[in-house]
């Protein structure tokens, strides 16, 4: 007999978010693909320079703010149900998911109406149309409801359960909310106090202010994506390989580092910003460096699994264990695989960009764009694209068509970030600029400039390498989307139980990691040292409001 499934709601939600997720990894991705063409010497120009830069706001809204946050929320949803196998908040669930879907559409229509052109960090003084502002503020206080939906669950959870410890996958879950809902509160207030009456009213802004608190969200940000990440590779990837992972201990002491390290750093992103005290610079530098510890634990607590799982299948030696594991047959092992060795590359520009004085050289050069794009393109994008193997069937019954083609998906996506990741990074580092429409930058095309001509030649086979990189990556990502459309309206039937899944291992007595409220506690302290002298350094010298600036060329300029 049919078990009803007692999570008929949470479900719900949990498919919305996720096809709206899959909604725009496609409109994003498709602005991805003319971009790497558009801006790369001898290849077609498919944009004007009105669309690249109107492209380029919704590609980085669309993927790095709301493919990932919505993929997040997919899962969230997921694991709690399955893993606590309790029921969440309907109405504050469902009132979160559809105001963030509402907001999102809305800045869509600002961006592509041509009247929201600023990049996805519209960094005043850019003007855009009130719209965008509205849209943004609401998607904010959607993604607080579903936060909120979720802390309730896990607090309902623990009451249920006193002495227990909080099992793995929640515990990531736990930390990518509080990271979330830790970073958003000075966006919110940029938004609503600056950004907004600067659209109404043209009310001048401060830019270095706004900076401060737009970065103080911008860096956690970058963590709200890795750690559900890291969950996965902690949990669905020892999963797949029939183990568990090498040590749970460790894996909780790393997402309790990224809990309380992840905000403090955001001047990182502002070492070039005048107005800020180089040793306040210096202190979010250090900080920087503690965040980075949490990843190398979890490189280690990663391979030491992987070598746990090749020795059970029989490989021998000191790499014998490498050729056992199942590469090219199991494309969730696959994928996940590939986005950790992603993640890792992009770890060597990390560091680069992260040192106080080496940033300087590669400062908004497409060396960044080769960065980011191995960490939330490849790490993280790679992860989620990969895990979707197992959650789409799970959640929609039905299965993936077509295979044996999954394969593919990965490859093409790794093999082309590879590619990409090289092809950008060296012409960052002979200053190819990001953020540019290169075919009508004026100061690149001036005949007199020989010396910016000279540098200009030197780029463009690195460009045309990252241009072959980013089409082959377009490609597996076109073919992830294809098969997952089809599997979701035509796939055979996959049985799905509500009850209970085994995600993490399980659960023992609860240790100190499960001090939750303490653990804010300490975040929050470390954040109040961190930003308040920078802030009573702004604050004390007196803000200095810029007036508005529409981007050229803008419809309502
Ligand atoms: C589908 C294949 C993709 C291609 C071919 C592609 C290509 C590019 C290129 C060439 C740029 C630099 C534009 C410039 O600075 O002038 C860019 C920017 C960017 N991409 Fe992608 N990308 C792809 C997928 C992704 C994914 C999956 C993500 C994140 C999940 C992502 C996030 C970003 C972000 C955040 C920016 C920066 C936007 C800005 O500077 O305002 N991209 N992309
Ligand atoms: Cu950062």
């Amino acid at each position: 007999m049919e078990v009803p499934n007692k999570f008929r709601i949470e479900d719900r939600v949990a498919k919305v978010a996720l096809v709206f997720s899959y909604v725009l990894l496609l409109l994003g991705g498709l602005f991805g693909f003319l971009q790497v063409l558009s801006r790369t010497p001898g290849m077609p120009k498919l944009e004007t320079a009105q669309l690249y830069y109107e492209g380029l706001t919704l590609h980085g809204v669309a993927l790095a703010i709301l493919w990932t946050a919505f993929f997040i929320v997919a899962l969230a949803v997921f694991v709690i149900t399955r893993e606590l196998n309790i029921n969440m908040n309907g109405p504050l669930l469902r009132a979160g998911c559809i105001l963030a879907v509402v907001g999102s559409l809305m800045g869509a229509v600002a961006i592509l109406s041509g009247q929201a052109t600023v990049l996805y960090t519209f960094y005043p003084p850019l003007q855009a149309s009130p719209l965008f502002f509205i849209a943004l503020a609401i998607i904010l206080i959607g993604t607080w409801f579903i936060g909120a939906a979720v802390l309730e669950a896990i607090w309902r959870w623990k009451k249920l359960n006193p002495g227990k410890e909080v099992p793995l996958a929640t515990y990531g879950v736990f930390t990518t909310i509080a990271i979330w809902l830790l970073a958003t509160p000075p966006l919110a207030y940029a938004v609503l106090f600056r950004s907004l009456p600067m659209s109404l009213f043209n009310a001048p802004v401060d830019v270095l202010e706004w900076r401060l608190w737009f970065w103080f969200f911008g860096h956690p940000l970058v963590y709200f994506w890795l750690v559900p990440a890291v969950t996965i590779w902690y949990t669905i990837l020892p999963r797949v390989l029939g183990t568990e992972v090498f040590s749970k201990t460790a894996a909780k002491a790393a997402f309790m580092l990224y809990l309380i390290a992840s905000v403090p750093v955001g001047l990182h992103h502002q070492f070039v910003d005048p107005g800020v005290h180089p040793v306040y610079k210096y202190l979010h530098t250090v900080l920087t460096y503690l965040v980075a510890v949490p990843s190398f634990i979890t490189a280690f607590n990663v391979i030491a699994t992987l070598e746990k799982a090749g020795r059970m299948r029989g490989g021998k030696g000191l790499f014998g264990w490498i050729t056992a594991l199942p590469w090219g047959k199991d494309p969730v092992f696959t994928g996940i695989t590939f986005a950790i060795i992603l993640f890792g590359i992009a770890g060597f520009s990390g560091v680069v960009n992260a040192s106080f004085n080496v940033n300087y050289n590669v400062h908004n050069t497409a060396w960044v764009v080769g960065h980011f794009h191995l960490t939330v393109g490849g790490g993280v994008t790679l992860t989620f694209i990969a895990t979707s193997f197992l959650l789409v069937p799970l959640l929609f019954g039905r299965d993936y068509v077509a295979k044996k083609l999954l394969i593919a998906v990965p490859t093409l996506w790794f093999v082309g970030q590879l590619i990409f990741g090289i092809g950008y990074h060296v012409a960052g580092l002979l200053h190819a600029p990001r953020r540019t429409f290169t075919a009508e930058a004026g100061y690149l095309n001036d005949p007199n400039l020989l010396n910016t001509l000279h540098l200009v030649g030197q780029w463009t086979p690195w460009l045309q390498l990252g241009a072959i990189g980013g089409v082959i990556f377009a490609l597996g990502g076109a073919l992830f989307l294809l098969l997952t459309f089809v599997s979701i309206f035509k796939g055979p039937p996959f049985r799905m139980d509500g009850a209970a899944l085994q995600i993490s291992p399980t659960p023992e007595k609860a240790t100190f990691f499960d001090r939750l409220g303490l653990l804010v506690g300490i975040a929050l302290v470390i954040i109040i040292i961190a930003y308040s002298l920078p802030a009573i350094e702004i604050y004390t010298r007196g803000l200095s409001p810029a007036p508005p600036y529409w981007p050229t060329g803008a419809a309502a300029g």
